[in-house]
């Protein structure tokens, strides 16, 4: 259970290791696993250890400074695999598709079509 009362999240899951995956970065704020359903040929998701935070408003509003640790792994791991240049998408909220309520990225790159947003 976190403070909130609510189940742990997947992705707490697989910070705790109860659940695989495949883990590319991780340090004591921030753990970074491929994404089980990739859309583009570098699909790595970004998330905090910590669950408190369900998506990036609350988390620039709660811990900035974790918010910045988080985008700087996502470009360390960008610098290794797309050559540094890279999307970050944070979806927020249900009706923008996201499904998972702990703040996490999503770093996309590689052979991405030109001027989409999708
Ligand atoms: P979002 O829609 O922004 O909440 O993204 C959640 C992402 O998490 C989605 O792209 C799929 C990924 N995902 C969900 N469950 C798992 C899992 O158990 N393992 C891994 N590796 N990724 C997961």
């Amino acid at each position: 259970m976190t403070s909130s009362g609510a189940e742990p999240s997947i992705f707490s899951r697989i910070v705790a290791r109860e659940i695989p995956a495949t883990i590319v970065a991780e340090n004591d704020q921030i753990i970074a696993f491929e994404d089980i359903n990739p859309q583009a040929p570098v699909h790595i998701v970004v998330t905090t250890k910590t669950g408190e935070y369900r998506d990036v408003v609350e988390l620039a509003a709660g811990d900035p400074l974790l918010l910045a640790e988080l985008v700087r792994v996502a470009h360390e791991i960008a610098a290794e695999r797309t050559g540094g240049e890279f999307r970050l998408v944070f979806n927020t909220g249900a009706a923008a598709g996201q499904t998972v309520f702990h703040v996490h990225a999503h770093v996309l790159g590689g052979g991405l079509g030109e001027g989409t947003l999708g």
